[in-house]
């Protein structure tokens, strides 16, 4: 479409198709680079029901853009009643809205993956709640005024980058139909303070439920369209089986569960130390499917599973804490979670094999020894 500077660009091989791992290949300088860049929540920060700032994960795909709080604008075009410009102030006089959201990257679990795809190598902790508030999108939307041959929204970021060979702005878009959904907001706050610049500063597109892609950072752009979107980031995110698979859009997030660990962690391989007796497990479970239902525990890696304990259920788009009570033998343990929402989907135990290492929900193992 008409942003600049997009396309195939000739870079010879700074920027190469896709791959997966060889046979054995360990983690390749590129993933350690992009895993530093990109930090995941630390496990023990499951015990805050809004992740602290600067705890919760980060997932930029180029670089965090230069942003200017009083010279920033959003413009709303395209398939519109009229253009609109609007400052952040122009949105702070608007009505207010917040919602507290888990936000989890597609790529989570990535690393777990056989043969694992090279790209951002998550393990499982690519998730972190806050709670966003700025305007709702249907009223930005209203304020434009929809022509009646607007089919897709498209959100479009300050940044700018080139992946696999595709030079582009980070464009992602919704159905109009969902884009009017009024969970949906401009945020320009987080935890109540200003974005902090890697998580949009100071404007973003948050969409409750969804993995974190569709969450554009550094809004600047929202432009409606006529015909379905279909930019490098909604080619990116598919779901899929081989090269030639045309595969599925990922959309919604899948359930996971995961643990608070016990105890203390050894330096190097966290595994855990936990003192014999009654340990209390705690952690927290979601999915953008519906609310979460149960969760199970097995101290013995899967071969027996109670039920945990749910607790209060705090909104549809955020997790829900659980705990159950072990009695630790000693020895040594993997402890298991799994989580199912009300939709019946359930995680599996064996990691989900796509092509991009997308919604791998795998459950989660922590390794202890108890003494
Ligand atoms: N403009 C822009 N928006 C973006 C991205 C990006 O690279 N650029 N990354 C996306 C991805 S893949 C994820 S998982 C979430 C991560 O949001 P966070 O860094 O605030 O946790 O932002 C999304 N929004
Ligand atoms: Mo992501």
């Amino acid at each position: 479409m008409s942003a600049p500077g997009r396309g195939a660009t000739d870079l010879g091989s700074i920027s190469l198709p896709s791959r997966t791992a060889a046979p054995g290949e360990g983690i390749t300088t590129d993933e350690l680079a992009l895993a530093a860049r990109n930090h995941a929540m630390p496990a023990e920060a499951l015990r805050w029901e809004v992740t602290p700032p600067g705890l919760h994960y980060v997932l930029t795909h180029y670089d965090i853009p230069d942003a200017d709080a009083q010279s920033w604008a959003v413009t709303v075009t395209g398939a519109v009643e009229r253009d609109l410009l609007l400052s952040l102030e122009d949105l702070a006089t608007m009505e207010q809205h917040t919602v507290r959201v888990t936000m989890e990257c597609a790529g989570n679990g990535r690393a777990g993956v056989d043969p694992r795809p090279l790209s951002q190598p998550w393990i499982t902790g690519a998730v972190g709640t806050a709670d966003w508030s700025g305007v709702r999108v249907k009223d930005v939307l209203a304020d434009a005024g929809i022509s009646a041959n607007a089919v897709d929204v498209v959100f479009c970021g300050a940044d700018h980058g080139v992946e696999r060979g595709v030079e582009q702005d980070y464009e992602r878009a919704l159905s109009l139909h969902h884009a009017l959904d009024p969970d949906l907001i401009l945020a320009t706050t987080m935890n109540g303070m200003p974005l902090p610049p890697q998580h949009g500063f100071p404007l973003r597109l948050v969409v409750p439920g969804w993995y974190g892609m569709t969450s554009v950072k550094w809004l600047r752009e929202i432009r409606l369209v006529d015909e379905q979107f279909t930019g490098y980031q909604h080619q990116a995110y598919r779901l899929k089986r081989n090269r030639d698979d045309v595969g599925t859009p990922v959309t919604r997030i899948e359930p996971r569960a995961l643990l608070a660990p016990p105890g203390f962690p050894d330096f190097m391989s966290r595994t855990r130390v936990v003192e014999a007796g009654h340990t209390e497990i705690r952690g927290r479970a979601w999915s953008g499917w519906g609310l979460v239902t149960r969760v199970e525990f097995s101290p013995d890696d899967g071969v027996t599973w109670s039920d945990c304990t749910l607790h209060e259920d705090k909104g549809v788009y955020a997790w829900r804490a659980f705990s159950t009570a072990w009695d630790a033998v000693p020895g040594p343990a993997r402890l298991r979670v799994r989580a199912t929402d009300a939709t019946g989907r359930v995680q599996p135990l064996d990691p989900v094999t796509t092509l991009g290492g997308f919604t791998n929900n795998a459950d989660q193992a922590v390794t202890v020894v108890v003494r």
